[in-house]
């Protein structure tokens, strides 16, 4: 084939409106791009100089190819978050989980297949802190002809959370990591990149989204924000949810919607309001006391056409920082579609019970000064997980030892009053532990928060598996009185659940993937700390139950 015809049909790729490739391929260039954000310019990690990040769009079946080449002085590696990966572990991105990081000056193609999956995920970059920037949309369209299982929108829109600091990130965090203390707070939220009008920067444009009266608007909601759940509303405008973490979720009407880091979700708007400017919030939700956040609330605007220039925007007042009830009105009325055609398929019969607790902890820190010789760190059922320098699929399908142990506790090591008066010895173990699993096994994991500090929220991401979120509730999980309210009917399936602040919540999930799968806090500060941890699940029978052979151009420590 000539090089410019393969030119044209890899632009033309680009733009599944016009052609449909059932191999979609794209070139991320990770370069650093100077950024005018809050008035001051600021030199930032993007792909392709963007930010946020280029959309990548594919049909559900589609075969995504994505040459990932690293022009910055940083290690790299990007993780397509929500994606299955079946069979395509090497791909998923999580670096020294599943490949070792694009170090700079080096290219790495991740190829992988969107398998029973459609709607809004999210890409990003998995190390250091460089998500804060390296992020954007994944758009899967159902197959060709395959209608939503809702009214089709007139128009679609994405709509990318995030949060913006005036500092270096990188330095923020190894500032803190030196310090034992818990790191500073972003300067402001965006809403597509821009935080709107603040009051030492009002010249600041926001994001507009314009709007025809009488049409409706499907937004592909993201939140990109390091350390932020985020309330979202529109004044005037109420919100029908139609999918989060892109499974269909039986459609609900609401004003305001909650979105932890790591997690999607599509909303219909009807253009349905008096013709004008409508203010659009993001704002954060913290309902713990003693933690900082950023209190900036992000603003855009919808504007209807034929608005007049002059004309004020409706105000909407955000939720309060501490607001719960808005956020459990949310989160209680997620269901399953459970259609005929999209089933819930809720494992009934659990072969893996675990119960993990998930909090913070402190262990001694010599060098730490301001934190007075200790450190925060985070862990679950007590290990503060420790970073290889080896990949853990590399290790295991090499067979590399002494890289991991998988000895990763399926309880406690010593229960206690999770949610009462902490135990006296805050501290923790270390380890590189995974917790290992037969293919096809179904697993129930309780997520327990503890009070440890503070009992915190903490939105927990599965990689490589959707789960379903079966129960929830505050205190102590009791395993003889709470399993009987357990909806194994429409359970909401996704991949990454908030663990209530001073409570739990039930997951479960089919092992069906072999690889090495990362479960973490997706709040970055929390990961950072050691909230993390991943389960080996090993091949089946046979190459379709199989991890396929690692890519000739894996990268390697
Ligand atoms: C992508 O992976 C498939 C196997 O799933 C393989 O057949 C194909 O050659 C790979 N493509 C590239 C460009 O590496
Ligand atoms: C963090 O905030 C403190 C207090 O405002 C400031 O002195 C420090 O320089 C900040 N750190 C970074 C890395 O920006
Ligand atoms: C946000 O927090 C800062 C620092 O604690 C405080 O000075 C400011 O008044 C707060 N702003 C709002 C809008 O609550
Ligand atoms: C460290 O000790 C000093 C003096 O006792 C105290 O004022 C400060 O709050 C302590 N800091 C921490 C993080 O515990
Ligand atoms: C745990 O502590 C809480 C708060 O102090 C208390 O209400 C609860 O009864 C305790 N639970 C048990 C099982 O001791
Ligand atoms: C966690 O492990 C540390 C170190 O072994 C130990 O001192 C502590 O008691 C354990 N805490 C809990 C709650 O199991
Ligand atoms: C997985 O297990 C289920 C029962 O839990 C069984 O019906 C199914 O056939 C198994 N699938 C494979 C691929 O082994
Ligand atoms: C493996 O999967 C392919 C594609 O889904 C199918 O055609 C084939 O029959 C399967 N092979 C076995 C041994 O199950
Ligand atoms: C980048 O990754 C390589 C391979 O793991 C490692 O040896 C190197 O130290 C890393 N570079 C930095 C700056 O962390
Ligand atoms: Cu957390």
């Amino acid at each position: 084939m000539d090089s410019w015809v393969r030119v044209l049909i890899l632009v033309a790729c680009l733009y599944p409106v016009f052609v449909e490739c059932k191999v979609r391929r794209y070139q991320f260039n990770v370069v650093m791009k100077n950024t005018i954000r809050l008035c001051s310019t600021k030199s930032i990690v993007t792909v392709n100089g963007k930010f946020p990040g280029p959309t990548l769009y594919a049909r559900e079946d589609d075969t995504v190819l994505i040459r990932v080449i690293n022009r910055v002085k940083y290690n790299v590696s990007i993780h397509w978050h929500g994606v299955r990966q079946l069979q395509t572990g090497w791909s998923d991105g999580p670096a020294y989980i599943t490949q070792c990081p694009i170090q700079p000056g080096h290219s790495y193609v991740y190829n992988f297949t969107l398998t029973g999956q459609r709607g809004t995920l999210l890409w990003h970059a998995h190390i250091l802190w460089l998500r804060v920037t390296v992020h954007g949309a994944i758009v899967i369209l159902p197959k060709l002809g395959v209608p939503y299982p809702f009214p089709k929108p007139d128009h679609e829109s994405v709509v990318i959370l995030a949060e913006w600091w005036k500092s270096d990130t990188e330095a923020v965090i190894n500032q803190a990591l030196k310090s034992g203390l818990a790191p500073n707070v972003s300067d402001a939220h965006t809403i597509n990149g821009h935080p709107g009008p603040v009051s030492n920067c009002p010249s600041t444009g926001g994001f507009t989204l314009n709007v025809a009266p009488g049409k409706t608007y499907m937004l592909r909601l993201i939140n990109a924000a390091l350390n932020e759940e985020l309330f979202f509303k529109i004044a005037g405008h109420k919100l029908t949810v139609v999918e989060v973490d892109a499974t269909y979720v039986k459609p609900f009407t609401i004003d305001t919607i909650l979105i932890a880091p790591g997690q999607t979700t599509n909303v219909l708007v009807a253009a349905n309001q008096g013709v004008g400017k409508y203010m659009v919030a993001a704002s954060p939700f913290m309902d713990t006391p003693v933690v900082a956040v950023d209190n900036m609330t992000a603003t855009a605007t919808l504007h209807y056409s034929g608005t007049l220039a002059a004309s004020p925007t409706s105000f909407t007042s955000p939720p309060a920082q501490n607001a719960t009830p808005v956020a459990n009105n949310f989160i209680n009325s997620l269901k399953s579609l459970n259609s005929n055609t999209y089933p819930a398929k809720v494992p009934q019969t659990i072969d893996h019970s675990l119960f993990f607790t998930v909090g913070l902890g402190v262990n001694p820190c010599p060098s730490c000064k301001a934190g007075n010789g200790t450190r925060v760190v985070a862990n679950i059922n007590n290990v503060t997980f420790v970073m290889p320098t080896i990949a853990l699929l590399q290790a295991n399908v090499f067979n590399i030892k002494g890289v991991f142990t998988t000895d990763f506790p399926g309880n406690p090591p010593s229960p206690y009053n999770y949610t009462g008066t902490p135990p006296a010895n805050l501290g923790t173990t270390t380890g590189t532990k995974v917790y290992r699993l037969p293919y096809n096994a179904t697993v129930q994991v309780v997520l327990q928060d503890t009070g440890i500090i503070a009992p915190e929220n903490h939105p927990v991401h599965l990689h490589g598996f959707n789960f379903f979120a079966v129960g929830r509730g505050l205190g102590n999980y009791n395993s003889k009185t709470d399993p009987k309210n357990f909806n194994l009917i429409d359970p909401v399936e996704r991949n990454t659940i908030g663990v209530p602040s001073g409570g739990w919540v039930a997951i479960r999930f089919r092992a069906d993937n072999p690889g090495v799968w990362f479960l973490h806090c997706h709040l970055e500060v929390h990961t950072t700390w050691g909230l993390k941890m991943a389960f080996l699940v090993d091949n089946g029978k046979g190459p379709n139950e199989s991890l396929l052979p690692p890519p000739k151009d894996l990268p390697k420590c």
